[in-house]
C-alpha cells in the first residue's frame, strides 16, 4: 500500500488562502472527494476535497497556515490504484476559473442622469443553481459598487455576490431560499451616474470564483474572489454584522438545526465558529442555560400573554393598540402571572384529550335541595353543594380507575407512574385576583357536610387572598366547576402533575327518552381532560360513564 500525497488542487488565481478548518485527523479513513480542510479568503470559503482514498497517515498543515495550489495537505495510505483519482488531463478538463469580481454587465432600464439599472448574478462558474442563504440589503438601501448583496451557497462553499453598481435599491428580486445562477436578476438599482457603473472586468483579468479541482476533476469549488486585484474593500459592517465566521458545512448544519449562527461564539482563529461551538450552543439552549435572541425577544411579551416562550416559536405579535383606539394598561395580578405560566406549561407539555358526557342529576339535586331545606332553620348547618357530591364521586372513580390518581415521574426509560393511595381533591376557585386551586385533603375520609364546610372555608380564604401554599398542594385530581356561572362544555387544562381534571358546567333540564316518552331530566355537562401519556381514551370514557352513574344514583357510592 502506497503513501499518496494529497495536495491543494487548482483553486484559481487566489493566493495564500488561510486554512480555517481541519476536517480529518490522523487515523481517519477518507474517501475520494471527502472534504479535508476549509480554506478562506476575505470573500469566500471553500472546502478542499481529497484526491485519494485511504487512511490518513500524516497531516502536513495546521489551522492558520496559508496554502496555495500544490501545497501538501496530508499523506494517505491509499487502498489501491483505484483509490486515487485520475489527475485532470488538461486545463480544458478543469474549466477555467470564472470571474467573481467581473460583475455581469448592467442592463440600463432607462437612460437618464439617474437611471434604473439591473444587477445580475455574475459568472459564478459551473454552478447551475445555488441557494441564496443571506440577503444583506433591502429596498431603499444605498449601496456601493462591489458591496455584497447576497450570499449564495452550494453544498461545498459559500460566496458573497457583490453589486456591479452604486445607487439606491429600488427593487429586490431575490429572497432567502431562492435558487440563482449566472445571469439571475438580483436587484434594480437607481444609479446616479454612469460613473457608478462598474466597468465589467475582462474575464482574463478577473479573479476566478470557480475553479475545478485539478486532481479531482469531478469536484467543483466555489473559490474566493480576488479582492485585491479587482474588488474594492468590502464594507466591513456588512460582513461583521451579517455574516458569521464559519465554513459552509457549519452554516448548513446551523441552518438545518435552526441555530442563529450570529449568536454562536466561535473558538477558532479570528473567532471562527467550529462544530464544537455549534454543538455547545445547541446543548446550552436545550439545557435552558442559554436563550437565543428570538427566545429572549419573545419572553417578555409571552410572560404577559402566554406564559413563556418555546424554541422555534415566532415572537409574540407587537401591535400598536393605540393606533386603533383608546386603551388602558393594567398590571397583571401575581396570581394571574403564576397561574398563567403554570397553565401554559401544562398545556404545552401534556397531550390533552377531553371527553364530554352528561350526568343525570335530577334525583341528586332534589336530594341536595331537600337536605338544605331540612337544615334551613339550623343556623349552624352547612349548605350542601353539588360540588361536594362531585368530590365524593371523584374519590370513588379514582379508586376504581387508579391510573387517574397518578403522576408521571422521571424521563425516558427511567419514567415511572406514581400511583397514589390517598385522595386529595382540588377545586378551581375563581377569585378577584385570579384562579387558585384549594385542595380538600383525604376526601375519602370525609362526609358531604364536612366537605361542603371545608370547601366554603377554603373558597372564602381564596377570595380573601389568604390561602397558604399547604392548602393548595398535594392534590390528586381537580374539579373545575363553572356550574354557578353557566355554559355547556369546556376543555379544562390539567393541573400538573395530576393526570386528569373534571370540568363541570351548568346543569339544565333536558328531554330524555325513557323508552316510552321524553322525560324532563336535570343534566349536568361533564368535560374530562386527561393526559394521553398515562390514560387511554377507553379508560377515560369509562371513568366519565362511571362518574356520571354515581351522580345519577348516589347509592352506588357505598356499593
Ligand atoms: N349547575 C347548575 N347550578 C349550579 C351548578 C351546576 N353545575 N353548580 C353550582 N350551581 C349553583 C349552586 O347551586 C348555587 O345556587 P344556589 O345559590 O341557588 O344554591 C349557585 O350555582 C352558586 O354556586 P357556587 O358557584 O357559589 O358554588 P359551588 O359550590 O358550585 O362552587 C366554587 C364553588 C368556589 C367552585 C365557585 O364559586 C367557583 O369559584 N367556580 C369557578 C371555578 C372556575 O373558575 N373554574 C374555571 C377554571 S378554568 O379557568
Amino acid at each position: 500500500m502506497a503513501l499518496v500525497e494529497v495536495k491543494v488542487p487548482d483553486i484559481g488565481d487566489v493566493k495564500d488562502v488561510a486554512v480555517i478548518e481541519l476536517m480529518v485527523k490522523v487515523g481517519d479513513t477518507v474517501a475520494v472527494e471527502q472534504s479535508l480542510i476549509t480554506v478562506e479568503s476575505d470573500k469566500a470559503s471553500m472546502e478542499i476535497p481529497s484526491s485519494a482514498a485511504g487512511v490518513v497517515k500524516e497531516i502536513k498543515i495546521a489551522i492558520g497556515d496559508k496554502v496555495n495550489e500544490g501545497s501538501l495537505i496530508l499523506l494517505v495510505e491509499a487502498a489501491g490504484e483505484a483509490a486515487v483519482a485520475a489527475p485532470a488531463t488538461a486545463p480544458a478538463a478543469a474549466p477555467a476559473a470564472a470571474p467573481v469580481a467581473a460583475a455581469a454587465p448592467a442592463a440600463p432600464v432607462a437612460a437618464a442622469a439617474s437611471a434604473l439599472v439591473e444587477v445580475f448574478v455574475p459568472d459564478i462558474g459551473d454552478f447551475e443553481s445555488v441557494s441564496v442563504i443571506e440577503v444583506f440589503v433591502k429596498v431603499g438601501d444605498s449601496i456601493k459598487v462591489e458591496q455584497s448583496l447576497i450570499t449564495v451557497e452550494s453544498d461545498k462553499a459559500s460566496m458573497e455576490i457583490p453589486s456591479s453598481h452604486a445607487g439606491v435599491i429600488k427593487e429586490l428580486k431575490v429572497k432567502l431560499g431562492d435558487k440563482v445562477a449566472k445571469g439571475s436578476l438580483l436587484a434594480v438599482v437607481e444609479s446616479k451616474s454612469a460613473a457608478a457603473v462598474a466597468a465589467p472586468a475582462p474575464v482574463a483579468a478577473a479573479a476566478p470564483v470557480v475553479a475545478a479541482s485539478a486532481p479531482v476533476a469531478a469536484a467543483a469549488h466555489v473559490a474566493a474572489a480576488s479582492p485585491v486585484a479587482v474588488v474594492p474593500a468590502h464594507d466591513p459592517t456588512v460582513l461583521k454584522t451579517k455574516l458569521p465566521h464559519a465554513s459552509p458545512s457549519i452554516r448548513k448544519m446551523a441552518r438545518e438545526l435552526g441555530v442563529p449562527l450570529e449568536e454562536v461564539k466561535g473558538s477558532g482563529p479570528h473567532g471562527r465558529i467550529q462544530d464544537i461551538d455549534l454543538q455547545g450552543f445547541v446543548k446550552s439552549v436545550m439545557a435552558g442555560a442559554v436563550q437565543t435572541l428570538a427566545q429572549k425577544a419573545a419572553a417578555p411579551a409571552a410572560a404577559s400573554t402566554s406564559g413563556g416562550a418555546l424554541p422555534g416559536l415566532l415572537p409574540w405579535p407587537k401591535v400598536d393598540f393605540e393606533k386603533f383606539g383608546a386603551i388602558e394598561r393594567k398590571d397583571m395580578s401575581r396570581i394571574k402571572k403564576i397561574s398563567g405560566a403554570n397553565l401554559h406549561r401544562n398545556w404545552v407539555v401534556i397531550p390533552h384529550v377531553t371527553n364530554h358526557d352528561d350526568a343525570d342529576i335530577t334525583e341528586l339535586e332534589a336530594f341536595r335541595v331537600q337536605t338544605n331545606k331540612e337544615n334551613e332553620k339550623n343556623p349552624a348547618a352547612v349548605k350542601v353543594t353539588m360540588l361536594a357530591f362531585m368530590i365524593k364521586a371523584a374519590v370513588a372513580a379514582l379508586k376504581k380507575f387508579p391510573e387517574f390518581n397518578a403522576s408521571l415521574e422521571g424521563e425516558g426509560d427511567a419514567q415511572k407512574l406514581v400511583l397514589k393511595k390517598y385522595y386529595n381533591i382540588g377545586f378551581a376557585a375563581d377569585t378577584p385576583n385570579g384562579l387558585v386551586v384549594p385542595v380538600i385533603k383525604d376526601a375519602d375520609k370525609k362526609g358531604i357536610f364536612e366537605i361542603s364546610a371545608e370547601m366554603g372555608e377554603l373558597a372564602k380564604k381564596a377570595r380573601d387572598g389568604k390561602l397558604g401554599p399547604a392548602e393548595m398542594s398535594g392534590g390528586c385530581f381537580t374539579i373545575s366547576s363553572l356550574g354557578g356561572i353557566g355554559g355547556r362544555y369546556f376543555t379544562p387544562i390539567i393541573n400538573a402533575p395530576e393526570v386528569a381534571i373534571m370540568g363541570v358546567c351548568k346543569s339544565q333540564i333536558e328531554p330524555k327518552w325513557d323508552g316510552k316518552a321524553f322525560q324532563p331530566r336535570l343534566m349536568l355537562p361533564l368535560s374530562l381532560s386527561w393526559d394521553h401519556r398515562v390514560i387511554d381514551g377507553a379508560a377515560a370514557a369509562r371513568f366519565n360513564v362511571y362518574f356520571a352513574s354515581l351522580l345519577a344514583d348516589f347509592r352506588r357510592i357505598v356499593l
